[in-house]
C-alpha cells in the first residue's frame, strides 16, 4: 500500500505509536493519534515524543466521522483488538496494522524473530550479541522495548535484525517474514487478553506464517505443543532439548551443549563457561545458538558471544548483599512460569516478594514449587489477595500482605535473616501500579540500595 498523503490513524501514544507515527511521517501520510487513556497530558507527550509534535490528538474516544477518512489504522500492541473501536474501523473495511506490520513493509535485510512465554528477552539480546560479531549491521528491535518501526528505513539488504516479538504484536502481523523464527516455549499467559490458551497458542505459532522451506523454525523439543508444531511445519526445524539427546538439533549432556547432525557432534559450549545460571537460562543459550547457526554464524562467533554474556536487567539480577541477605531483582517475571523459573535459581531460603495486576493467571503451580525453599510470600497488589488465597489453599500461610512495594522492601530487610535472599519475582504484570516492569524493577532496586 502506498501511504503517501494517505491518512493514518495511529493508535496508542506510547513507543510504539511514536515510532509508527515518525515512519508514516516519513513516507508522506496525514498522520492522526488515538490515545485511549483520558487522563494523559497531550503537551507532555508531545514533548516525549517529537514525532508527535503537530499532529491532531483524539483522546478518549473516537467519532465515527474520523473514521470515514481513513485508509490504515496502526496498533500499538497494547490495544486489544477487540476493543468497540478496533470493530468499527473494521466495520468501515479500514486495515489494522501494528507496529511491527508496518514497520516490516518498509524495512530490508534478513530477520530473526524470538517468540515465547519466557526467555524471549534473554534470547533475543543473547542472538543480538552473538550477530553482532559476525555481521557489520545488527539491529536488536521489539518487545525488547526498542520499536522496530525506529529502524525500520534505516535498514538496507544488509542488515540483519533480531526482533523480539509477543503475543500483542502478532494479533496485528500478517506480511512479516522472518528468515529464522524461534518459539521457545509456551505456557499460559495474557489469557485475559486473548480469552483462551488455544487462541495465545495460535498467537505464538504465527510467527512462522510466512516461512518456506528454505526458512527455519528453532522449537523447544521439550515442550510437547511445540515438538508437534514442529511436524506441522513447511520450514526447516531445529529442535533444543534440555533433557534428552537429539540425534538432530541442539541439546545438552554433561554440562555441555552440542549440536548434533548427520551423526556428526560438534561442542558448542560447557556451560561451566557461560555466566548466565540456570537450566532456563541453558534453554535460552540453546535457541539463541540454533538462531545464530540459521542467521549464519559460525560457532566460534556463538561461544565468544556467550562466554561475555551477562544477562538482561531485571531477570534474576543480583542487587545486592547486606547483612549476608543477597537481594535479586526479577521483576520481569510477570506470569507465574516465569516467576517458577526465579525461585529454581535461588539456592538459598528466600523472602519471596510477589503479586501484581490480575492478568487471570492461576498461581497453583507457583506456590506449590515453593518447595520449602520459600520462607515467607510478601504480597502486594491487586492480586495480593487471590495469592494469599491460593497459599492456603496449598497450606501455606507464611504470608505477609504489604500496601506497597517499598513497604515490602522494608519489611523484607527487617525480616531476613543472613544467608537468605529476598527476591522480587511477581508472577504478575505490573500494569496499574508502575507503569512497566522495568519500573517496578527500578524502584526495588532503588528501595534496596537505599537501605541501611
Ligand atoms: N493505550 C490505549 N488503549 C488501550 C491500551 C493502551 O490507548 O487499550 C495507550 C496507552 O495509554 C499508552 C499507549 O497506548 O499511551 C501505550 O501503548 P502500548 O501499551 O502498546 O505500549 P508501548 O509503550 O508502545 O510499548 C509496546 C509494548 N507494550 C505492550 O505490549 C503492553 C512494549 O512491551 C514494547 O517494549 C514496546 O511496545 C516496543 O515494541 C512491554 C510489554 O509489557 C515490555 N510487553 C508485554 C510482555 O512482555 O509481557 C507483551
Amino acid at each position: 500500500m502506498d501511504l503517501t498523503g494517505k491518512k493514518v490513524l495511529v493508535a496508542g501514544c506510547g513507543t510504539s505509536g511514536a515510532a509508527a507515527a515518525a515512519l508514516l511521517r516519513e513516507k508522506g501520510s496525514e498522520v492522526l493519534l488515538f490515545e485511549g487513556n483520558e487522563r494523559v497530558d497531550v503537551e507532555k507527550l508531545r514533548g516525549k515524543y517529537p514525532a508527535f509534535a503537530g499532529l491532531p490528538v483524539f483522546v478518549g474516544e473516537l467519532s465515527g466521522e474520523v473514521l470515514k477518512e481513513l485508509s490504515l489504522a496502526v496498533f500499538s500492541p497494547g490495544i486489544p483488538t477487540d476493543l468497540p473501536f478496533a470493530e468499527a474501523i473494521r466495520e468501515q473495511g479500514i486495515p489494522i496494522w501494528g507496529e511491527i506490520e508496518l514497520a516490516c513493509r518498509f524495512a530490508k535485510g534478513k530477520v530473526a524473530a524470538i517468540t515465547g512465554t519466557n526467555g524471549k528477552t534473554t534470547t533475543t539480546a543473547l542472538t543480538g550479541e552473538i550477530l553482532k560479531g559476525c555481521f557489520s549491521d545488527v539491529r536488536v528491535v521489539g518487545n525488547i522495548g526498542i520499536p522496530y518501526a525506529s529502524v525500520a528505513s534505516e535498514t538496507t539488504e544488509r542488515t540483519v535484525t533480531v526482533a523480539e516479538i509477543s503475543s500483542f504484536q502478532m494479533e496485528t502481523t500478517d506480511t512479516f517474514h522472518p528468515k529464522v523464527s524461534a518459539v521457545l516455549n509456551i505456557t499460559p499467559d495474557h489469557l485475559d487478553r486473548h480469552h483462551t490458551m488455544q487462541r495465545y497458542i495460535e498467537l505464538k505459532e504465527r510467527i512462522t506464517q510466512n516461512q518456506t522451506p528454505s526458512d527455519l523454525c528453532v522449537l523447544n523439543y521439550e515442550d510437547r505443543e511445540l515438538r508437534e508444531f514442529g511436524q506441522r511445519l513447511s520450514c526447516r526445524v531445529l529442535f533444543f532439548s534440555s533433557k534428552r539427546r537429539l540425534s538432530s538439533g541442539i541439546y545438552l549432556k554433561d554440562g555441555v551443549i552440542w549440536q548434533e547432525q548427520d551423526g556428526r557432534r560438534r561442542k558448542i559450549i560447557d556451560v561451566s563457561e557461560l555466566q548466565l545460571l540456570g537450566l532456563h537460562n541453558y534453554e535460552n543459550v540453546m535457541a539463541a545458538a540454533g538462531i545464530a547457526l540459521g542467521m549464519g554464524a559460525s560457532r566460534t562467533c556463538i561461544a565468544e558471544a556467550l562466554r561475555e554474556f551477562r544477562g538482561v536487567e531485571h531477570r534474576i539480577e543480583f542487587v545486592r548483599e547486606l547483612r549476608g541477605v543477597r537481594f535479586y531483582n526479577d521483576s520481569k517475571a510477570t506470569n507465574p512460569d516465569a516467576a517458577i523459573r526465579g525461585i529454581r535459581a535461588m539456592d538459598r531460603d528466600t523472602l519471596l516478594i510477589g503479586g501484581g495486576y490480575d492478568k487471570q493467571n492461576e498461581f497453583d503451580e507457583w506456590i506449590e514449587s515453593f518447595e520449602g525453599k520459600v520462607r515467607r510470600l510478601v504480597l502486594i497488589g491487586q492480586t495480593r489477595e487471590k495469592i494469599a488465597a491460593c497459599a492456603a489453599r496449598h497450606g501455606f500461610s507464611a504470608v505477609t500482605l504489604c500496601g506497597s512495594l517499598r513497604e515490602a522492601v522494608d519489611f523484607c530487610a527487617g525480616e531476613a535473616r543472613d544467608g537468605e535472599a529476598v527476591l522480587l519475582s511477581p508472577a504478575c504484570a505490573s500494569w496499574g501500579d508502575f507503569v512497566n516492569y522495568e519500573e517496578r524493577g527500578k524502584l526495588f532496586k532503588q528501595y534496596v540500595l537505599g537501605l541501611e
